[in-house]
């Protein structure tokens, strides 16, 4: 089963992905997601100039010296791009392999530890009474868990919150690259957002009860001693996480959160690897692994991390927003299925375009999801589909204070 053919498509249905696919000298085809929002072209490019030309002739069952080869013999270490292009390579070849043992991928992985995935829906609003809609309408969908989102008074476009004037988005659906040249601008004001986060959650616990499981994510914008006060604040209405509390480069700032609160907290969308993570697993200074498969080398590297969170009671909680593409949400869910440390799966479920360029046999019931039992991961891309939506240049926001700083987004 050696690698024949590898095809790098960057497809724009509702959106741009990259997916990889393989076809092997016997006839089986293979697909990874290599997205990476805002920077897809890169990612793209690195695969086809770099990557490819290296793959053509390999044995597809080679996973683990695959993985170890085109990490070291880059020689120039980590990063989001060459990260993602490795994961879209570890993926398809584990599609490959469970398609070659006639097997769904989570078989491959050590079974099911599970019957199915716990996901959270995301739930926004302008004000009181839009979130609330929000929230009924998510559970309507079917979420039993959710992720809170709101405006904050004085600002007039913030991170989460769906309906924005031109996004585009569903009516409660987030989708924060916008399709155009240049960068969307948002302000923030962190001052304003500590005052007016807490009367949220007291409302919505009011409404909605204690039971619901509720997340929030504060995207990077806090200082460690901010963090401190938020998870303090948010402690009486029981968050299932606080996600992303502080850019978190600095691990150790982590230290200093932890000492003043017991909210749950969730680190790591924007990581790449198990060292961006080694003080915040070691000292258990974090609750949750936030690392997407596509965004952390695939599945091995992925499962590697899991396991050295799992020895200090640290569980998973994947990135899942509509920039993982519907290869990359299959990747997940094999893994999430698998691991003992499961902890919560994001899922914010793709257009109707996205759905038409991509196959899928995963499924979303009452509140769970499941990856279903196809060989491979059971899910596949429709080569002519996606060649009708062409990239499109995208760009998520960033944001400035009102002093004109720019701040992160
Ligand atoms: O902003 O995936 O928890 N989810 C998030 C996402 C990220 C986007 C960036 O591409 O923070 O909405
Ligand atoms: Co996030």
């Amino acid at each position: 089963m050696n690698i024949d053919t590898a095809e790098v498509i960057v497809s724009s249905p509702d959106r741009n992905f990259v997916t990889l696919k393989l076809t092997t000298d016997d006839d089986l085809t293979g697909v990874g997601d290599g997205t990476l929002n805002g920077r897809e072209r890169a990612v793209a490019a690195y695969l086809e100039d770099h990557v490819v030309p290296l793959l053509l002739g390999r044995d597809a069952h080679a996973i683990e010296d695959t993985w170890q080869f085109l990490y070291r013999s880059a020689y120039w270490r980590r990063g989001p791009v060459t990260m993602a292009a490795i994961a879209a390579v570890d993926v398809a070849l584990w599609d490959l392999k469970a398609k070659a043992a006639g097997l769904p991928l989570y078989q491959l992985l050590g079974g099911a530890s599970r019957t199915g995935i716990m996901a959270y829906g995301h739930a926004s609003g302008r004000d009181i009474d839009e979130l609330f809609d929000s929230i009924r309408h998510q559970l309507e969908v079917g979420f039993r868990s959710i992720r809170v989102q709101t405006s904050v008074p004085g600002i007039d476009a913030v991170y989460g919150v769906a309906m924005r004037a031109g996004s585009g988005a569903e009516p409660h659906g987030y989708e924060p690259a916008q399709r155009a040249p240049l960068p969307a601008e948002e302000d923030w004001d962190s001052s304003a957002y500590l005052r007016h986060i807490p009367s949220v959650f007291e409302a919505v616990r009011a409404e909605f009860g204690p039971e619901l499981p509720l997340l929030h994510d504060a995207h990077h914008r806090l200082t460690p001693i901010q963090a401190a006060r938020l998870g303090k604040d948010l402690e009486p209405y029981d968050l299932f996480w606080l996600e992303d509390c502080t850019p978190a480069e600095n691990q150790e700032a982590l230290r200093l959160v932890r000492h003043h609160t017991t909210t749950p907290m969730a680190i790591g969308e924007v990581f790449n690897t198990v060292w961006d993570y080694q003080t915040l697993i070691r000292e258990q200074l974090i609750d949750y692994v936030r690392s997407a498969v596509t965004h952390t080398g695939g599945i091995t590297a992925t499962r590697k991390l899991l396991d050295y969170a799992a020895q200090y009671q640290i569980k998973s909680g994947i990135h899942g927003p509509t920039d993982i593409s519907p290869v990359g949400m299959a990747a997940a869910l094999h893994l999430d299925l698998a691991i003992h440390n499961f902890g919560i799966q994001e899922y914010m479920p793709h257009g109707a375009l996205t759905n038409e360029v991509f196959q899928q046999s995963f499924t979303f019931q009452d509140g769970y999801l499941h990856p279903g039992d196809h060989p491979g991961l059971g899910v596949d891309i429709d080569g002519d589909a996606a060649g009708h939506f062409p990239y499109q240049p995208a760009y998520l926001p960033f944001s400035r204070l009102k002093d004109g700083t720019v701040h992160d987004w």
